[in-house]
């Protein structure tokens, strides 16, 4: 009997939604980084096995939203809890419960026919003793909001420590079904889209503060330029003239380290070399402008 289904994974900016993805996958398909609100999508991603096929639905982190990509951004991540057949929770083990947990449960309270889950995340940074204490305040959580989770796993994503267990209890809870892509599918994302993220991902890495929430990134062209060879013209938006000189760095330095930085990457995904040309535009406050989210894929048609 084969399985399949969807799996949502939600919870604050920066619990380890992205991360627990890649290793639930075992590749990296969804972009993360030490900054929060990095995805921007609702990014499906596919685990396949023999038994089952999960599509695991990546999700913007839920938080108090100051821009109309904020307010995007919450809208994209509740509704990607619309009819899946399980939520996952995700919840830090360093960080204490805060309102933003709470806002999040009482969400997964309000709607789910779904199975619920709670992940607490990253328990490789906290002592064993205080893997109980997480453990409770998460049952709490749900307590606190009318029910009791399904399951609570805690795992480390970067560790690779119990995500099989979070994988055998998806696979259980999942109906008999087809497959809904072909196996060899990791993530529902366009190539050019794929590598956008990937830049996006190599430029925040290297940000400071707010600078990671006025880059956008969008690739102009992906030429064949051989059977060895293909070339891709990216551009990376900001929303001022003193980001530009931030991204651009002295003399290009800055530039040229993200362009050294993503390469591999790209060339690993596309499996050929490629020539990468990045080029920095400003696009004035595109955080709060509606048309440029379309332009960046955040809001969809
Ligand atoms: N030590 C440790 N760090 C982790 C673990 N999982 C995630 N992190 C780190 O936590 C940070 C945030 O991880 P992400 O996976 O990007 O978090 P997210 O929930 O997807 O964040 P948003 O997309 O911004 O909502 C990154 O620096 C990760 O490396 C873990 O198991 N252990
Ligand atoms: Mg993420």
């Amino acid at each position: 009997m084969f399985k399949s289904g969807f799996v949502a994974v939600i919870g604050r900016p920066n619990s380890g939604k992205s991360t627990l993805i890649n290793a639930l996958v075992g590749k990296k398909v969804t972009i993360t980084s030490h900054h929060p609100n990095t995805t921007r999508n609702a990014i499906r991603a596919i685990l396949n096995t023999d038994s089952y096929q999960a599509v695991l639905v990546d999700t913007p982190g839920i938080h108090k939203p100051v821009t109309t990509l904020g307010t995007q951004l919450n809208s994209i991540a509740k509704e990607s809890t619309d009819s899946v057949d399980i939520v996952i929770f995700t919840i830090a083990a360093n960080e204490k419960v805060g309102k933003g947990d709470n806002f999040v449960v009482r969400s997964i309270a309000e709607s789910s026919s779904a199975k619920r889950f709670c992940v607490v995340t990253k328990i490789d940074t906290i002592s064993k003793d205080r893997i109980l204490t997480a453990l409770a305040e998460a049952a709490k959580l749900a307590n606190d909001h009318g029910f009791t989770w399904d399951e609570i796993i805690p795992v480390s994503a970067i560790k690779g420590e119990q995500v099989w267990i979070l994988s055998d209890l998806i696979e259980r809870n999942l109906p008999e079904g087809p497959a809904y892509y072909p196996a060899e599918t990791l993530v529902d994302l366009e190539l050019g889209e794929q590598i956008s993220e990937l830049i996006r991902e190599a430029t925040i890495a290297g940000t400071l503060q707010e600078l990671p929430h006025s880059i956008a990134v969008l690739v102009n062209e992906i030429t064949e330029r051989s059977e060895e060879l293909t070339a891709i013209d990216a551009t990376i938006f900001v929303e001022r003239e003193s980001q530009k000189g931030i991204i651009v760095g002295h003399a290009g330095s800055n530039i040229k380290a993200i362009g050294s930085a993503v390469r591999p990457a790209i060339e690993a995904l596309l499996g050929k070399k490629i020539f990468l040309g990045l080029n920095v535009s400003v696009a004035s406050n595109w955080q709060r402008d509606s048309k440029a989210l379309r332009k960046f894929g955040i809001v969809k048609e």
